[in-house]
């Protein structure tokens, strides 16, 4: 899209123009690449973040010198005045200045919105509980494989503005809850739910209000992939719109299949490619596959290609990533199981007996639906972090527990517990935030703690 045509479609579509005044909230990854964007499309807009020293305040008074910037706090003047509130996804919109600017007649517009208002290119859109950064990162393999130029982004850490370019022919957007709680506009080809499993309960309406943020992905009238085996997620299908399903559990839309003693991926009748060809492991790596099938599928990727692109992918760090195996104990880094869905499918899909490292903020989760995955597969469980207490309390003494301070002495308390043809597994269920910068510091000081023992 040209600059004019993109400006009309902000205009028609946001209502955003040159005589709008926009606030910009939160200074992060988003809210710069919404200053850069705003900047090039010459709106005014001034940047405010409540924080003392947000992580992007030096870049933006280097780049935008004369934008006006407020830090250290939510200045109501700041919101009095605008027109157009741009929030970031780590602020919630519950805010007390956010919602007086609302009430008294702000819009609010996300950074998706800019973004889908400036392409016309092919969106392919993704969300979940568990399992979008791995199955966004197989499409745009999937895509790229079949000669198509695909980007990639969104909540998997490259802001949807920024992979705007003429030169892209599909974008792949990972979207989190946060995100689509303030979309209005996304016109996806085709989106996905992956799954639906408590998570952010302590920004959402409990699981209904969340998966009801998660739903809006589909709004507008492109295609619909649809888990099968997750009620939740089935409960959204729309009959007058196009629908593919994935599911390991039935043999109907992109599915497995059993044949001469071979687990096959299969689409309906179609057979794809053989379940041991998959690099990653787990039942749950299975359904994503399937889904990552089923998005290429609707947008036409080829199918060879779709198949070559999964037989390469090695699964992305932190996300049950063997660490190495030392005198028989494989240790395994999972630090993106930021919830007990995620820490459900690690421990199901371990071969071995577990001792489980797990603990951290456990945004409001019930972490008693842990216990039969813990009695089935763990035999003791070492807690650390925020929440140790409360995650101690919830599984009621179902197996052995110890506590510990950090990640580290998790480590040196496991090597004590784990016996050989053990697998010691990071897989926390819980964001990180109370003790690490994010989930990768979390697991990079697991990973170095693990090697450690080996020098
Ligand atoms: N913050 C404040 N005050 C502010 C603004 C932000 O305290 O005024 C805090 C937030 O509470 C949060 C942190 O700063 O703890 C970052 O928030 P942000 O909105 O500025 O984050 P960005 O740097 O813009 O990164 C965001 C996503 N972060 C969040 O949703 C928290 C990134 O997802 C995403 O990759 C990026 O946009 C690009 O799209 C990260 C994430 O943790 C990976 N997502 C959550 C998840 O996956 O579970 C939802
Ligand atoms: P997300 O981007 O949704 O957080 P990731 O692909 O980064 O998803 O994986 C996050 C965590 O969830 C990891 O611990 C991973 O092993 C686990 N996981 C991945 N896919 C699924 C799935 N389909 N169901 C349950 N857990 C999953």
């Amino acid at each position: 899209m040209n600059r004019k045509a993109i400006e009309e479609s902000l205009n028609a579509q946001l209502l955003l123009n040159k005589e709008s005044k926009v606030l910009v909230v939160g200074l992060g990854k988003t809210g710069f690449s919404v200053a850069k964007f705003l900047n090039q499309q010459s709106i005014p807009f001034a940047v405010i973040d409540s924080r003392d020293k947000p992580p992007l305040n030096d870049a933006l008074l280097a780049d935008y010198p004369d934008t006006p910037v407020f830090t250290g706090g939510f200045d109501e003047a700041a919101f009095n005045v605008a027109t157009h509130l741009i929030v970031s996804p780590g602020v919630s919109l519950q805010e007390v200045s956010i919602q007086k600017a609302l009430l008294v007649g702000a819009k609010l517009v996300s950074d998706i919105d800019l973004f889908a208002c400036s392409t016309d290119k092919p969106i392919v859109a993704i969300t979940g509980s568990n399992g979008k950064s791995t199955v966004t990162t197989m499409l745009g393999a999937m895509g790229n494989a079949s000669g198509v130029k695909t980007a990639i982004g969104g909540n998997l850490g490259t802001p949807a503005l920024d992979l705007l370019n003429e030169d892209v022919e599909l974008y792949v957007i990972e979207l989190s809850s946060f995100q689509l709680e303030r979309v209005s506009v996304l016109k996806a080809q085709v989106a996905t739910v992956l799954n639906v499993t408590e998570d952010h309960l302590d920004r959402h309406d409990g699981i209904k209000g969340y998966a009801k943020e998660k739903q809006k992905i589909f709004s507008g009238h492109g295609s619909m992939v649809l888990n099968e085996d997750d009620s939740i997620v089935k409960a959204m299908e729309d009959l007058g719109r196009k629908t593919a399903f994935f599911t390991v559990n039935k043999k109907k839309g992109f599915h497995l299949q059993n044949y001469e003693g071979e687990n096959w991926l299969m689409d309906n009748d179609q057979s794809l490619m053989r379940q041991q060809e998959l690099p990653l492991e787990g039942l749950h790596n299975v359904a994503n596959a399937l889904a990552a099938l089923a998005l290429g599928s609707a947008v036409g990727l080829n199918v060879e290609a779709m198949c070559h692109a999964l037989r390469k992918f090695k699964g992305l760090s932190h996300r049950m990533q063997r660490i190495a195996k030392i005198k028989g104990v494989t240790w395994v880094n999972d630090s993106k199981a930021t919830n007990i869905g995620a820490c459900v499918a690690a421990l199901q899909g371990s071969q071995n007996k577990v001792v489980l490292i797990a603990g951290g903020d456990a945004k409001g989760a019930d972490m008693k639906e842990l216990i039969p995955a813990i009695k089935e597969k763990s035999k003791c469980v070492v807690l650390m972090g925020k929440d140790a207490c409360l995650i101690d309390d919830a599984i009621n003494g179902c197996v052995p527990t110890y506590k510990v301070g950090t990640v580290q002495q998790a480590v040196q308390l496991a090597a004590t517990l784990a016996s050989d043809g053990d697998s010691v597994l990071l897989s926390p269920a819980c964001a990180s935030i109370d003790q690490y910068k994010n989930y990768k510091d979390r697991g990079d000081k697991f990973t170095v703690a693990v090697m450690e023992q080996v020098a």
